[in-house]
């Protein structure tokens, strides 16, 4: 196997919620990715100079080639990490869901902590709503940076509780704005960069991950989490999911609005790496 994880990096997932595939992208396809990369964001910025996202990817086709987003959906050493965390079903570059995040150019940001999903914005019931959380044959999220990338926070184990505590709830709500824009209407851009990272520090527990180019971050999106950006690091990170085929076609439904029903799958695990049943 060319590709290999520690078991300590395996349980870790199922534990924080977080795994970082290091240096998994090989050196060529980042270079490829960046110059398709700076096209997306040479474009975004023509339209707005704080643009985060250029998304998805392949609608953006004729502007952007496709060749190094397909090599990177197909990369053997992905397939292999992703084999070795969860299964084989698990599949991701999904050119028509991918995204790149993007530095602004010109004023820091931060988005506000937030759990993708929740129980309202689900809309699923509630026993549903817990089953998808805890499945690990859905959500699961991937941010693969081109460029060395510190933007992301993740509090690690949030992803295996439905309860959000205080301490959580009055963090992400900490800000002068109703939009939760911790720096309101300041436009000093030191001043605001401070503003967001006292904001961004302020949640219980939380982790800044560390990426480095060609790395590959995959979380689980129902943990707590947030992007902290400014324009001076560069960013260009490729976004997307881990989808497996049921989980897909539920997403595709509810990003349509639709309220899909859930039903939570066995953990899948090879036969021979079951444990044995004890009465
Ligand atoms: O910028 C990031 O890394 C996080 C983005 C995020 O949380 C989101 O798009 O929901
Ligand atoms: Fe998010």
């Amino acid at each position: 196997m060319a590709y290999k994880l520690s078991e300590e990096q395996i349980t870790g997932y199922y534990r924080d919620g977080y795994i970082v595939f290091r240096q998994v992208v090989p050196v060529s396809l980042v270079r490829d990715l960046r110059r398709e990369a700076d096209k997306a964001a040479d474009f975004a910025h023509k339209t707005d100079v704080n643009a985060q996202r250029l998304q998805p990817v392949d609608k953006h086709e004729g502007l952007l080639d496709l060749k190094p987003f397909r090599e990177y959906a197909q990369l053997p050493e992905l397939r292999e990490a992703l084999d070795q965390v969860l299964s084989p079903r698990h599949y991701t570059g999904n050119l028509n869901a991918m995204g790149i995040l993007l530095s602004p150019t010109t004023m820091p940001w931060c988005t506000a902590w937030h759990r993708d999903m929740t129980l309202a914005t689900s809309r699923l019931p509630v026993e549903e709503f817990v089953d998808i959380m805890l499945d690990w044959n859905s959500a699961n999220q991937v941010n693969c940076p081109l460029y060395d990338d510190d933007c992301t926070w993740f509090v690690p184990g949030s992803n295996l509780r439905m309860r959000d505590m205080p301490g959580e709830v009055f963090a992400a709500n900490n800000s002068p704005d109703k939009n939760w824009q911790p720096f309101g209407k300041v436009t000093d851009p030191v001043e605001r960069e401070r503003l967001c990272l006292n904001y961004t520090m302020g949640m219980p527990g939380a982790v800044q991950l560390r990426l480095n180019a060609g790395d590959f971050a995959m979380y689980r999106p129902i943990g707590w989490h947030t992007g902290n950006y400014t324009p001076y690091k560069k960013r260009a990170t490729l976004h997307d999911a881990v989808f497996t085929p049921e989980y897909e076609a539920w997403w595709r439904q509810w990003i349509k609005g639709g309220s899909p029903r859930w039903t939570r799958k066995a953990d899948l695990q090879p036969a021979a790496a079951a444990a044995p049943a004890v009465a």
